[in-house]
């Protein structure tokens, strides 16, 4: 297992004292969010934009994240937030300074037709324990990795960690990992040859792709490393394909960072270069009430200009 503190400490963004003080003030002025179909309005992020702009110290935070999530070193971001939290609570308020935020980077949009833009990621004592809900180990994926135009970007901000203090975020670049393979893996993984998940209720994220290729031979900024450790299982692999695949998670596991978020942190991941996942909870969960137990909202952002068709 890996030291719990992430060797990367720059991917984490502590706004300074004054900024916080400041974006504590406009989170009190920033209007209820609209949607236009599945996508933040343009009148909600015009005016978000405008509030925050109006935050001397606003630009140097956003190039900073802007820098962080882009670039071939880079490829996720922390944002912590704690003492905003701690000033505002994590409500409405809250999740509108963090929209605003979220809306620099990407436009953030509801793939999920029968969830909020904000979607609830809670603790289920019944769930399958590797599940987004359960309690176990959620191993490294890309989210909604099945489908021919994934969001770009998948944002978890905590609500509340566990307060047993597991689940840490794991993340690793798969961009690395995928560089530390045999040729004959990556030749592979190139194949039309997995598949995972059911695809249903989803909107503007292209079409269901079954079966797809790890490797889709895209450049970076376009591409994805179609990767979800969930797919071993499912896809009725033949060995090859399967050995490929479980090399690739064997390169993430081995670069891996983790870190614990914490209320008021939010991590944002560019699905184009890393995958994530989670560590356990804490064992006896049972002995938490229901509404103490750990706590994430996720959202999805799609950044204009990134995607191409692909014909399953
Ligand atoms: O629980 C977590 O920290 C991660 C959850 C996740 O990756 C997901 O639901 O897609
Ligand atoms: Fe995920």
């Amino acid at each position: 297992m890996m030291p719990e503190i992430a060797s990367d400490w720059a991917c984490f963004i502590d706004p300074p004292r004054e900024l916080e003080e400041d974006l504590i003030k406009i989170s009190r002025a920033l209007p209820a969010w609209s949607v236009e179909g599945t996508f933040l309005a343009d009148s909600t992020m015009e005016w978000y934009r405008s509030l925050l702009e109006a935050t001397p110290l606003f630009d140097e935070f956003r190039s900073s994240l802007l820098r962080k999530l882009g670039g071939t070193a880079g490829g996720y971001s922390v944002v912590r937030l704690r003492n905003i939290a701690q000033a505002l609570g994590v409500g409405e308020q809250f999740l509108r300074l963090a929209t605003a935020i979220l809306a620099e980077v990407a436009i953030p949009f509801q793939p999920f037709q029968r969830w909020p833009l904000w979607k609830e990621i809670g603790t289920s004592l019944t769930a399958n324990p590797g599940m987004s809900t359960g309690t176990g180990y959620n191993a490294f994926h890309m989210d909604l990795v099945n489908a021919t135009q994934p969001p770009d970007y998948t944002t978890l901000l905590c609500v509340r960690p566990d307060p047993l203090g597991a689940g840490a975020s794991i993340l690793s670049d798969a961009r690395a990992a995928v560089s530390r393979l045999t040729p004959s893996s990556r030749t592979l993984l190139a194949d039309l040859a997995y598949s995972y998940g059911s695809f249903f209720d989803l909107s503007d994220v292209g079409e269901e792709y079954r079966p797809f290729p790890v490797l889709d031979g895209e450049p970076a900024g376009l591409g994805f490393v179609r990767f979800t450790a969930k797919m071993l299982a499912e896809s009725g692999l033949d060995e090859a394909h399967a050995q490929a695949a479980m090399d690739l998670a064997d390169q993430m596991v081995a670069g891996q960072v983790s870190f614990t978020l914490q209320r008021g942190d939010f991590l944002i991941v560019n699905q184009h270069r890393w995958v994530h996942g989670r560590e356990p909870l804490g064992d006896c969960q049972h002995d938490i009430p229901p509404e103490e137990r750990r706590l994430l909202l996720q959202l999805f952002l799609r950044s204009s200009g990134t995607t191409r068709p692909i014909t399953p």
